[in-house]
């Protein structure tokens, strides 16, 4: 995977100058069998499927070892940087990198699967499989496979007063995952508890993305999801997307640009000037 995010064209910013999209991924591998796994069907919802049930959906049968592999790819300095200078509307270079980077992470996907299937093991990536399910209400947004407790699972981060992954690379990452028939050496989980990256959640400090949001979505008391998605909504007006050379949509992300947990874990406050 390494390999193929520095040597593979698809992991190019085509309509901008060619630069790559991605950093090198971080992995991280938890079993299958993990007891958190099942805990998350009373923290998340019922719905959300354990990696035993996601390979034998996708099986058919129930499978006799069960490994999980979780990664992060970080978003470029470069692209990193141009989104710094914004306040309300992404840098050009950011919203390609959500439309480019989107494509690049399935083609990644499709690769690690065939790689894994072509040598005998059964192999499923959940998030891209047709029984991932996005559930919408009038007061949530959540899913049956969340990359970022799943990534949490394999070592890989904390969750942030944002709502975002908190990882080793920050939280301008964007995440993948495939559950395979696979006995793996589980990665440490290097945390006290699952709030454990982010300053304000342990102290009360920095609250940083609050600032930051422009849509006033992140509180003291965390993020709420439905004013993130509108506003997000609001980004991809026919004109923008004209503007920006985009078919797809325009995403967010101010909460994790500009903000001491954007490319690390924080260890302090950084520079609070505009
Ligand atoms: C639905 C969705 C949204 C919704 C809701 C987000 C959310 N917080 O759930 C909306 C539309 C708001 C959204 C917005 C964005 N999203 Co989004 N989204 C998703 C999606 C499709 C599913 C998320 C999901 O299943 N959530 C499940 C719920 C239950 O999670 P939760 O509410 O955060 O969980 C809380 C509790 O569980 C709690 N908790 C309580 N007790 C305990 C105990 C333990 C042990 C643990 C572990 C946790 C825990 O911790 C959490 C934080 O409070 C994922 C892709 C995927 N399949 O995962 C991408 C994903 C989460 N989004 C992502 C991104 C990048 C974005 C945006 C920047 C937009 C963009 N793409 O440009 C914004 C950022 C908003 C933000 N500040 O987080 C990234 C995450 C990047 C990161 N560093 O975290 C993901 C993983 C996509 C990807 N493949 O990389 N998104
Ligand atoms: S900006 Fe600060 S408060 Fe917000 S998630 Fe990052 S570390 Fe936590
Ligand atoms: S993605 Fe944008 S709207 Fe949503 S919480 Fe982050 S900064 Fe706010």
């Amino acid at each position: 995977m390494k390999r193929m995010v520095r040597e593979s064209e698809q992991n190019r910013l085509h309509l901008i100058d060619g630069s790559p999209i991605y950093d090198e991924p971080l992995l991280g591998f938890a079993d299958g069998d993990d007891p958190l796994f099942a805990q998350y069907k009373a923290i998340i919802g019922e719905f959300h499927m354990t990696p035993k049930e996601a390979l034998t959906k996708a099986t058919g049968k129930p499978p006799e070892k069960v490994g999980v592999i979780s990664w992060i790819l970080p978003i470029t300095t470069g692209t990193r940087q141009t989104m710094r200078r914004e306040k309300s509307i992404p840098s050009l270079r950011w919203a390609h990198a959500r439309d480019d980077g989107q494509n690049f992470r399935e083609f990644l996907l499709a690769q690690v699967l065939n790689f894994l299937r072509e040598r005998g093991v059964d192999a499923v990536a959940p998030y891209a499989s047709p029984f991932f399910q996005r559930l919408v209400s009038p007061t949530d947004r959540s899913s049956n496979w969340s990359e970022r407790h799943i990534a949490y699972a394999c070592g890989l981060g904390t969750f942030g007063l944002s709502g975002s992954l908190i990882t080793p690379k920050g939280t301008a990452v964007r995440f993948g995952s495939i559950v395979a028939n696979l006995e793996l050496e589980p990665s440490p989980r290097p945390y006290a508890s699952h709030i454990a990256n982010c300053p304000f959640l342990v102290n009360g400090s920095c609250g940083r993305c609050i600032e930051r949001c422009p849509a006033d979505a992140i509180t003291a008391e965390g993020l709420d999801k439905i004013k993130c998605s509108e506003y997000q909504r609001g980004l991809s007006t026919p004109d923008r997307l004209k503007e920006y050379g985009l078919t797809g949509r325009i995403g967010c992300g101010f909460c994790q640009s500009r903000v001491p947990c954007e490319s690390a874990i924080p260890k302090g406050m950084l520079d609070r000037s505009p």
